[in-house]
């Protein structure tokens, strides 16, 4: 049976423990590879190798060297592309079109967009009069932050990993990665592509583990981790801010959402359609920026709920590989029974349940895997649990407003505020409505249109912080002010 292990200072290692976690297929359930388990010793060992890291090697590169390396990372996920989407795929059972189209091309993209970013930015000066008229010349130095702790979640793991590592390593930091326990392989992959293209001993070292009590928890106490980058649940988001709080570490964090997607009566029906169909339905509804909450004025309402019903009855499930797969399982069966938790919550705060609701009839050798219907509900209070929570699954509930003032205060009512879609041919409401609701990102007539160069991040409880072109500058390297009398 496959291992995967820790890649620490440049090669890959068991646990001192000799402990192994297994990885399940969220398709089948068949074991896919056995992780080695990380724990105090693993966290110290790769803490001190990224710390030997900031000053050896990495941290005598010119700007040009560090860029050039990370232009060669990048190069070479794409030349490894295939066995980059195999591993996701075999982590998330997610189909392959998403992999190859999405999820994989990003990361390659998140270190060359960064390489970038850093090669261009400019820093402040300043020409500061003094009282005896020689003036002085501020300036200012960006210095990477040191030792970045990464903790990352499952649904898109080489996306959200390398959108992190790569402004990290851009800035001139070094990293330690921690991967969910749900998905161990692209952040192993990534160790053979550094050590290939040449980047130094220590700069990416990955330690695989758990949250609490294990790997996740070890890193973020760490003294020896200068600041921390967390994508997940915005109640791990909570313990891990308690942990940076003792040492005075940074954080920035992309937490939960609850989004809103808004569709008015003159919107390009076929195109709202679709995208409100892929907001709540791409990556199994496991998507940070998907879609729960659905807004349809009421002239479109009927019309809307049944061309969004035929979309999602329409999904081909199936192995990931398998060209006609349209829609995958979700990542593990503990997920599974969260989310059929809320599909009979939602029967018994009274919903109508239009579509989905449960598991799906399964040929015999998928029966063992996640999977769960793409489900939409109508009918329920804007009080429901699953009109509030996050549920992070394939699933909405749709209802039908009558004004622009009543759909932004209904979409502002939750404690998320992550993103929002509105479909609309009226651009001046559109820009009107950006304004007024609280979230980190409005997409106008489109959903997960991303340009790198752009500040990402929530609002309320979904983030800390933005990332994003010179934006993860600011979290990822410190400025020093420089004076000199002239
Ligand atoms: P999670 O919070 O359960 O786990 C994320 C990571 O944190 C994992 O690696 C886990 O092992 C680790 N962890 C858990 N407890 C910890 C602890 N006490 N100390 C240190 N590390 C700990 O999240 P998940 O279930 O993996 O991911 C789904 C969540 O992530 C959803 O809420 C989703 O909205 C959110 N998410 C947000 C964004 C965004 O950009 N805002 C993007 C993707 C996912
Ligand atoms: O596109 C991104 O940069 C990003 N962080 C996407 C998050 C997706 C959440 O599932």
């Amino acid at each position: 049976m496959r291992v995967i292990d820790h890649f620490i200072d440049g090669e890959y290692t068991s646990s001192l423990s000799g402990r192994q976690f297994e990885k399940r297929s969220p398709v089948d359930n068949s074991l896919v590879a056995r992780i080695s388990e990380g724990g105090q010793p693993e966290v110290e060992a790769a803490v001190a190798a990224a710390r030997r890291a900031l000053t050896g090697e990495w941290g005598r590169l010119t700007l040009d060297q560090r860029v050039d390396l990370l232009y060669g990372v990048a190069n070479e996920i794409t030349r490894r592309f295939d066995d980059f989407v195999a591993a996701e795929m075999a982590d998330t059972g997610q189909p392959q079109h998403v992999m190859k189209h999405a999820f994989i091309p990003r990361g390659a993209a998140n270190f060359k967009v960064f390489a970038d970013v850093i090669r261009n930015v400019a820093n402040e000066s300043f020409q500061t009069p003094t009282p005896d008229g020689r003036g002085a010349l501020n300036y200012t130095l960006r210095v990477p932050k040191g030792v970045i702790g990464v903790v990352c979640p499952w649904n898109a793991p080489f996306l959200l990993m390398t959108w992190k590592v790569g402004p990290a390593l851009a800035c001139g930091n070094t990293v330690v990665v921690k991967p969910s326990e749900e998905t161990p392989l692209t952040a192993a992959l990534l160790g053979e592509v550094m050590n290939a293209v040449g980047v130094p001993r220590g700069v990416y070292n990955v330690v695989n583990g758990f949250g609490p009590d294990s790997a996740g928890a070890f890193l973020t106490a760490h003294p020896g981790v200068d600041a921390i980058t967390f994508t997940g649940e915005t109640r791990t988001g909570e313990v891990i801010m308690q942990a940076a709080a003792k040492g005075m570490r940074d954080v920035s964090f992309e937490l939960g959402g609850k989004n809103a997607a808004i569709v008015f009566a003159d919107a390009d029906f076929d195109a709202a359609v679709d995208g409100v169909f892929r907001s709540c339905f791409l990556n199994s509804g496991q998507v940070c920026l998907g879609t729960e909450r659905v807004y349809v004025e009421r002239p479109l309402f009927e019309r809307f709920v049944q061309a969004l019903k035929v979309r999602a009855e329409s999904v081909k499930y199936g192995r990931p590989e398998d060209h006609a797969t349209t829609y995958g399982p979700l990542i593990s069966h503990e997920h599974r029974r969260k989310v059929l938790g809320y599909y009979q919550r939602a029967v018994e705060e009274g919903a109508t349940v239009v579509t989905g609701g449960g598991v799906p009839d399964m040929p015999a050798d998928l029966a063992d895997g996640a999977w769960v219907q793409p489900t939409i509900w109508t009918g329920l209070p804007e009080t429901a649990a699953v009109v509030r929570e996050e549920i992070f699954g394939p699933c909405c509930h749709i209802r039908p407003f009558d004004s622009e003032a009543e759909v932004t205060a209904l979409a502002n009512d939750n404690e998320y505020g992550l993103s929002t879609t509105i479909w609309t041919q009226d651009l001046a409401r559109a820009h009107r409505m950006a304004a007024a609701i609280q979230v980190g990102i409005t997409w106008v007539n489109a959903w997960f249109l991303r340009d790198l160069r752009t500040a990402f991040g929530g609002s309320k409880q979904s983030g800390i912080g933005r990332e994003g072109g010179v934006h993860s500058l600011e979290f990822y390297t410190e400025l020093r002010n420089v004076c000199v009398k002239l």
